[in-house]
């Protein structure tokens, strides 16, 4: 028999779940499966064709729910994991016992992993590893700012070289992580040089930001516009300025002019602002947490003045926050 298992691609949780639903569908459904993978990226125009369901039994896990009369199983944890109302109420009135969504879950690792043992009888304790990791990875709970950018653990840095790699190296690890650990992974000659260059990249990054960066009053900010930068790993700045409250920052990435705005996870003080709010206000939007804004490719000077009314607004709101030691902990 055939199955073909679909995944979030440039994803660990994503890979993780491809791992965990093979083990799971080996030792529950076919030993004998001749198993193969295919990457998923979220589109403007999502759509599902017939050539990505070629098997007997074919999977989605960790990514939206495919109207597909093939989609015989389907795991995901994401907010919003259906296409439309039609997709939805297609869900709901399916009996075959073999899709299953749980926006609750931080990771769809250990949502496969509960839903294997509650109603399969399915052991997932010897990927107990692989499930925390998911978990911690995939709702980015990192320890401190110096974890998330250093990435001491082989788990972030195979992170990495899912999120940044080329084409189809993620599926030729999915089915190591079932007979090998992540650090040997890790070792693998055609891993180590692949994962070396992406991590040589992000250092570059951080000195240049670390040249260009400044922090006033519990705010960072700076200007990535005429820097050969299309983007950087969101905890930089807390890494460079553990003190800070909030950040601020401008990339040209071509396509468009972009304004980040985002709040210390590891802050002294708990960040207050709603920056999506405020993000929403230029024409924006985010989180409650962390938010952007996108002007047209070249808006440099336009994106400048409003980085800096920003700027202004969240200085203000800085001042004055009462310490919450119990944050610095996590
Ligand atoms: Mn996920």
């Amino acid at each position: 028999m055939r199955a073909r298992i679909l995944h979030h691609d440039r994803c660990f949780d994503g890979a993780c779940s491809a791992a965990i639903f093979t083990d799971f569908f080996r030792k529950v459904v076919a030993a004998d499966a001749d198993v193969d993978y295919a990457g998923l990226f979220h589109q403007a125009n999502q759509v599902f064709p017939d050539e990505l369901f070629p098997g007997d039994e074919n999977a989605i896990v960790d990514f939206k729910f495919a109207p597909h009369p093939k989609l015989t199983w389907w795991f995901d944890h994401h907010q919003s994991a259906f296409l439309c109302e039609a997709d939805e109420a297609m869900f709901r009135s399916d009996r075959s016992g073999h899709k299953f969504y749980d926006p609750g879950y931080r990771s769809c690792t250990q949502f496969i992993a509960d839903i294997g043992r509650e109603r399969f009888g399915y052991d997932p304790t010897p990927l107990n590893t692989l499930i925390h990791c998911a978990d911690i990875i995939d709702s980015a709970s990192y320890d401190s700012a110096e974890q998330a950018v250093m990435m001491p653990e082989a788990a972030m840095k195979l992170t990495l070289v899912f999120e940044a790699s080329r084409e189809n190296l993620t599926q030729q690890v999915i089915p190591l992580l079932l007979s090998e650990s992540m650090e040997s992974i890790m070792r693998r000659p055609d891993i180590a040089p692949v994962f070396e260059e992406l991590f040589r990249k992000h250092l570059d990054s951080i000195e240049i930001i670390r040249q260009r960066a400044a922090c006033r009053d519990g705010v960072i900010f700076f200007d990535l516009a005429d820097a050969e930068l299309a983007g950087y790993n969101k905890f930089i700045p807390y890494y460079l300025f553990p003190q800070s409250v909030y950040t601020v920052s401008i990339v040209d990435a071509g396509f468009r002019t972009k304004i980040s705005v985002g709040s210390n996870p590891w802050s002294p003080v708990e960040p207050t602002k709603n920056l999506a709010s405020l993000c929403e206000r230029y024409g924006g939007g985010g989180h409650p947490r962390v938010g952007a804004i996108s002007y047209g490719p070249g808006e440099i000077e336009r994106a400048r003045a409003s980085a800096a009314e920003i700027v202004e607004e969240l200085t203000e709101a800085a001042q004055g926050l009462p310490e919450q030691g119990a944050r610095a902990q996590g």
